[in-house]
């Protein structure tokens, strides 16, 4: 950095002294130019004027008047000396300072006289700067008589010329100087610092040490090389995380899944097989954003789990492209390699017109089957047109999906969820060779339920497609394979959870989803987690002791009204607790198109203004209800600070929060609050079970929690802890795909059209 500094001084210093050198030697040519011109002016008026004078002696004969005139003018300002010859050279009167630097007939002289003209001249006259000008002298007739010269003397001009070019001097130097400053101080603030910064960043990176990344004032002049730096800084963590977990699995002799582990797993798996993934949520959103387009992943554990498997296979991911500027980034086949960063997989985005999302999203998905699986008394919608654009969407993917898939001889799909379930059958019909699982991330119900759709056998036929169909629980899958034996002619095999129908078997299986746990590295101190609780509290403006957290989706399946009542109840029946317990919710709003979701989430909002308008006081509030969607790090945030979360679902799937919970507490602390009717219930047996429809005794376990032995806390967390990080996220993953793998595949023959058992007398669309 010294050696670039100087060629920068140095260079601009050369640059800045030509310049200046150059610009000021015509403004000493100019002042030279106007002091020799002044001087050559008045030198001749005077000469005219003593030329006169000496004539008129001349023509009188008085040679003595004219010498004694002569050396009267003789000293006058600048003026060396004054001679006047006669017409034959001989000198007639001559100052002495004259005579002796121009002794005998100058030859300027006889020039003027023979010229009949004056004569001037600039010259050295024994080391003097001179200025010599004759003229002639005439008689009365015009008749030359002989000549005046007049040397004057110009070291004034010179002397005049040196305090220009000194000013110059100076002028140059303070600029030299000033140009010096700025480069030292800008190579220091925008190159050696900057520099150094990103060089003590990469160090601790290479010496596993945690640093933050340079801020982006740093990093600008460096982008292009921090654009490469900055993924290749977190592969380098990544690695270094994956090989500290499995150093830390080796020496305990664990099997912890970890996202390397299931790449490699499943790429073994897969042995040369694609992977496609089917998910209405895409994992990669691209958005405009202040005239800018930005990139932004969807806080999901499924894209956490997937992607690792589809970077190491380079398969491909197809979902619903639903951002801004999504479709700015693809190419003409709708494709784009993704992790922006890194390219490793393709992203097959299908585009849907706000009709379509309407009816297959909003209407047939959210508003029909989601009420119909959850046990959540909210009556299911279902519209012809709903089922018609889910039929219609449905087969837009499997479109894409048969062109993504091509040749591919052996093919192996992953779809996921009730946007779906038509899904599996319309591509096995057209490619009987590809192994096909879909995973059903929301309960399934009993049969009865289940018959309320008016598609319930066209659902189940799309489903069977399927060669392995997963749900969470082992009693979802009982219920699946009830509602088929109920509604399909088909053979349920009971002891492997199989079913058989025309030919082909499809397994169904519970893998129970997770989330990614558990980073033990690190623990922060409990004075940190204090600090941490005081400044929630102050941001949110409230005193408290206690704090208790609940994270959802605004959706009446998540029992939110009923944790506020238990709350209200707890307050109620524990009154020591008022002004010491507030409980945070964070609500994310969801499908408030629907207009059950809006009214819901009014609900919720009155709920908690009626118990905080009921109990306030001072700066003390029960309920803090925070409704948007929070960032990971901010969900983070009040899992680490909270003494309690509360899951209160009235009917769940799994519910990763209360995973998620759990996976946060590296102290140990905090107690779980769950309801019985979440997947996450039958594997989470140390929280605090309850049912959410039973408000005084979920009031009761709030009091529990608060008031259970901190040694009894950290036994539940750490046998919790120990169950979630056996059984991650990527246990799922590879279990899920491990078992698509292994299933054998009955050679069907490819379809004329959709299986459909009723498709004579209750279809609605052209199936
Ligand atoms: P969901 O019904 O969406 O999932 P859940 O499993 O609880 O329910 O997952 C919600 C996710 O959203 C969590 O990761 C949570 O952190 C996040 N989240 C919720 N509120 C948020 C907020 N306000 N801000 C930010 N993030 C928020 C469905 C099924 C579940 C099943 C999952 C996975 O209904 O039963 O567990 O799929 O299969």
């Amino acid at each position: 950095m010294r050696i670039l500094s100087w060629r920068l001084i140095v260079a601009l210093v050369i640059g800045v002294t030509l310049v200046n050198v150059a610009s000021s030697w015509y403004e000493v040519r100019s002042r030279k130019d106007a002091l020799r011109s002044e001087l050559e002016r008045k030198a001749g008026t005077l000469g005219q004027s003593l030329a006169a004078t000496a004539q008129l002696y001349l023509q009188a004969g008085d040679r003595d008047g004219l010498e004694e005139w002569i050396e009267r003018f003789g000293s006058s300002e600048n003026l060396l000396g004054i001679g006047v010859y006669g017409g034959d050279g001989s000198v007639l009167a001559i100052t002495p300072a004259l005579n002796s630097l121009m002794p005998g007939l100058p030859r300027i002289l006889t020039d003027a006289v023979q010229a009949n003209r004056p004569e001037n001249n600039y010259m050295r006259l024994r080391f003097r700067r001179v200025y010599v000008l004759a003229i002639p002298l005439h008689g009365p007739k015009g008749a030359i008589i002989g000549g005046i010269l007049m040397v004057h003397d110009t070291a004034y001009i010179r002397n005049e010329i040196f305090i220009v070019w000194g000013r110059v001097f100076v002028r140059i130097m303070l600029q030299v100087l000033v140009i010096v400053a700025i480069t030292i101080l800008i190579v220091r603030w925008s190159l050696t610092k900057p520099i150094a910064r990103v060089a003590d960043w990469i160090k601790a990176l290479r010496t596993g040490q945690h640093a933050p990344p340079p801020t982006p004032g740093d990093m600008d002049f460096l982008l292009p090389l921090t654009r490469e730096m900055a993924p290749l800084a977190r592969s380098i963590e990544t690695a270094r995380g994956a090989a500290a977990t499995e150093a830390r699995l080796r020496n305990a002799n664990e099997s912890e899944w970890t996202a390397q582990r299931l790449a490699a797993h499943v790429r073994s798996r897969l042995q040369g097989s694609s992977l496609f993934v089917v998910a209405n949520r895409e994992p990669y959103i691209h958005n405009w954003r202040d005239g800018e387009i930005q990139v932004s992943v969807p806080a999901s554990g499924l894209v956490a789990a997937i992607e690792p498997i589809l970077c190491a296979c380079n398969g491909t991911w197809v979902a619903h492209g639903s951002g801004s500027a999504d479709t700015q980034v693809t190419d003409e086949h709708d494709r784009l390699q993704v992790p922006p960063d890194e390219p490793l997989y393709t992203l097959r985005r299908i585009w849907l017109s706000a009709e379509e999302e309407g009816g297959y999203y909003y209407g047939f998905a959210n508003e029909g089957l989601w009420p119909l699986c959850h046990n959540a008394h909210t009556r299911p919608i279902f519209r012809a047109k709903d089922w018609e654009h889910y039929y219609n969407v449905n087969q837009k993917f499997a479109d894409a999906l048969v062109e993504e898939i091509g040749a591919d001889e052996h093919p192996v799909v992953l779809i996921q969820d009730y946007h779906f379930a038509l899904l599996p059958r319309m591509v096995k019909n057209r490619l009987p060779h590809a192994r096909i699982a879909i995973f059903w991330h929301i309960p399934w119900p009993n049969p009865e339920s289940f018959e309320i759709c008016p598609w319930e056998r066209e659902l189940l036929d799309g489903l069977l497609g399927a060669d392995l169909i997963g749900f969470h629980v082992r009693a979802h899958c009982n219920n699946f394979l009830n509602t088929v034996d109920h509604v399909l002619e088909a053979r349920i095999d009971w002891e492997h959870f199989s079913v058989k129908r025309n030919d082909h078997m499809s397994l169904v299986l519970p893998f129970p989803i997770s989330v990614e746990c558990c980073d033990d590295t690190a623990v922060r101190p409990e004075t940190d987690v204090a600090d941490e609780r005081r400044a929630v509290l102050k941001e949110a403006g409230v005193e408290a002791t206690y704090i208790g957290v609940g994270v959802d989706r605004i959706d009446y399946t998540k029992g939110i009204v009923e944790r506020f009542q238990a709350v209200e109840s707890f307050l109620e029946r524990y009154p020591g607790y008022q002004g010491k317990f507030t409980f945070f919710q964070l609500g994310a709003p969801t499908r408030t198109h629907i207009k059950r979701y809006a009214d819901f989430q009014a609900e919720v909002e009155a709920e908690a203004n009626r118990i905080n308008a009921r109990f306030r006081r001072g700066r003390w509030s029960p309920i803090v209800l925070l409704v948007r969607q929070h960032s990971k790090p901010e969900v983070q945030r009040y899992y680490r600070i909270a003494h309690l979360c509360m899951v209160t679902s009235l009917h769940d799937g799994m519910n990763l929060v209360a995973k998620e919970f759990v996976a946060a507490r590296k102290d140990e602390r905090g107690v779980l609050i769950l309801s019985q009717f979440t997947g996450a219930a039958r594997e989470l047996r140390d929280a605090i079970i309850v049912n959410p429809y039973d408000i005084e005794a979920t009031g009761d376990a709030i009091a529990q929690a608060l008031r259970m032995d901190v040694n009894e806390i950290a036994e539940r967390m750490r046998r919790m802890r120990s169950t979630i990080r056996e059984h991650n996220i990527y246990w799922w993953a590879s279990s899920l795909i491990g078992t698509l793998c292994e299933v054998r595949l009955e050679q069907m023959e490819p379809a004329p059209a959709p299986a459909n058992d009723r498709a004579n007398d209750r279809v609605t669309v052209g199936i």
